[in-house]
């Protein structure tokens, strides 16, 4: 086999084992905070933060904007554990390992995976700060075989051959656009399918103007796989990718696309998300 199964599901199972015997709760929420958005983690309360290179098996981020932490506490009242980083294919990580904290987080408890990224817009109406839901996604790096979920199976995570339908829950999907207006996103939120690329070249003209026709609403490095391991296991998922930047689909355009305006974007859209974020925790906590 050309897959070394690093994670094997008794190693998981001690990452997990480790991180319970820190904290004295169940946490019921994940979040994963994208390129950027580290300060969505700074509205938890009672903050346990465990730095990634303590925590055993482990992998390290590598990317500006990606601090590396894990940190546990409550958001209105809901206890919760947040990736403050991430990690991505193109730091050299196989995809598997890219995911593997969504395995560990199913194992302490979680029962819902709040995803963010930032991502290009490729949807002629987004603009730089717009939020969109994620509906669905297109699986690329799928059609060239990278997978997470490639490798022998684990029975004990969910099916050989999953289906990926339902991934994005319908239901906060619905709650989320009154959610978005009372945390000040005036405009509301779009609703679309993102799709992540390896990495680490942003895409030529030619390919942006491929992904549009295909479909594609948003483009990023990230997500896709996170979502796939998670509903491999039965994590529902809420995402959505915040517009940093307008993706290039025209020669003349002299506009480039650049990680610190990314990461700018990201920054001037934190308060406004951190709230978006709370809103959702709190209709999830209630209902
Ligand atoms: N990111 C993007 N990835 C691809 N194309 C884009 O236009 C884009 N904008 C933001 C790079 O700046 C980091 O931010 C995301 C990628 O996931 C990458 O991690």
């Amino acid at each position: 086999l050309e897959t070394n199964n690093e994670y094997s599901y008794e190693k998981l199972t001690q990452t997990a084992e480790y991180l319970k015997s820190l904290i004295s709760f169940t946490p019921q929420i994940g979040i994963i905070c994208g390129s950027g958005l580290g300060s969505l983690a700074d509205s938890i309360q009672q903050k346990i933060e465990v730095p990634y290179p303590q925590i055993p098996n482990f992998p390290q981020s590598t990317v500006k904007g990606h601090s590396g932490c894990l940190v546990f506490g409550y958001i209105a009242t809901v206890p919760l554990v947040c990736m403050k980083g991430r990690f991505h294919y193109y730091e050299g990580y196989p995809l598997e390992k890219c995911a593997m904290p969504v395995r560990v987080m199913k194992l302490l408890g979680i029962e819902l995976l709040i995803v963010t990224n930032a991502a290009g817009g490729l949807n002629p109406n987004y603009k730089v700060g717009d939020v969109m839901l994620i509906k669905d996604h297109v699986n690329l790096m799928g059609f060239a075989g990278c997978n997470p979920l490639r490798g022998p199976n684990e029975e004990r995570f969910g099916p050989r051959f999953p289906s990926m339908n339902g991934a994005y829950d319908p239901r906060l999907r619905a709650e989320a656009q009154k959610i978005a207006q009372g945390a000040g996103l005036a405009k509301g939120v779009h609703e679309g399918v993102y799709a992540c690329l390896g990495g680490p070249c942003y895409e030529t003209i030619a390919e942006n103007r491929l992904l549009r026709q295909l479909g594609v609403d948003t483009v990023g490095m990230s997500t896709v796989h996170e979502v796939i391991v998670a509903k491999h296991c039965g994590l529902p998922v809420f995402a959505f990718s915040l517009v940093t930047n307008e993706s290039v689909c025209d020669y003349e355009s002299k506009v480039e696309p650049k990680h610190d305006e990314v990461i700018d974007a990201a920054k001037s859209m934190e308060a406004v998300l951190q709230k978006f974020v709370q809103g959702i925790i709190e209709f999830v906590a209630k209902n």
